[in-house]
């Protein structure tokens, strides 16, 4: 729950100014050790020609535990976009500030050819390009070389809830050229704060 910290009686009429004191209204973390912990796969901009894709569970890479997700996209369109996302329920029809941080494991090296990052928060879960929120590059910092890096991306987006109170998390990718790719998300943590 979000609690302010300011009782103003008419007496006091709130002088000196209590502290104002806000709680994040939820503080979450996903490690993916047992499972997709309720997050699932989606994408758009997935035809012609069809790609192939997949967001799994693997214990082949981690930044944290054991086990972390897999995005695997065979970009054969140069456009597909794919992601993990989640529903959560918060206040109904509020506007929060949501600080999504996560590791990102990706093998993409050099100046050239990255792919882009997704990740935004949204009052339904998008359906179109347009929808998605676009950060950062893939590139590792690697000069050159396949060998996979963890990278620690955060960032803070803004998003509405729903009459119902739904609000929906992405954690994804931009694939802007062609070519078949693997990245690991992994070490997920969300915090929603009421914005006034
Ligand atoms: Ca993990």
């Amino acid at each position: 729950m979000l609690l302010v910290g300011m009782l103003c009686t008419p007496i006091s009429a709130c002088e000196g100014t209590a502290d104002i004191v806000i709680h994040p209204e939820f503080d979450l973390s996903y490690s993916f050790e047992s499972g997709l912990e309720q997050w699932s796969g989606d994408g758009v901009d997935l035809f012609d020609p069809i790609v192939t894709w997949s967001a799994e569970r693997t214990g082949q890479q981690a930044s944290l535990g054991g086990s972390s997700v897999q995005l695997s996209l065979d970009n054969a369109n140069g456009v597909a976009k794919i992601w993990i996302e989640r529903g959560f329920t918060v206040g109904p029809s509020r506007a929060y500030n949501v600080d999504i941080s996560f590791d990102i494991g990706t093998a993409d090296s050099g100046q050239a050819d990255s792919w882009r990052l997704l990740a935004g928060a949204h009052t339904s879960p998008p359906d179109i390009a347009s929808e998605l929120t676009v950060q950062d590059a893939t590139g590792n910092g690697a000069v050159s070389g396949t060998g996979l890096v963890w990278l620690s991306k955060s960032y803070r987006v803004s998003a509405s809830s729903g009459a119902d109170g739904r609000m929906t998390v992405v954690i994804g990718l931009w694939g802007t050229s062609e070519g078949a790719r693997s990245y690991y998300i992994d070490n997920v943590r969300l915090l929603f704060t009421r914005a006034f």
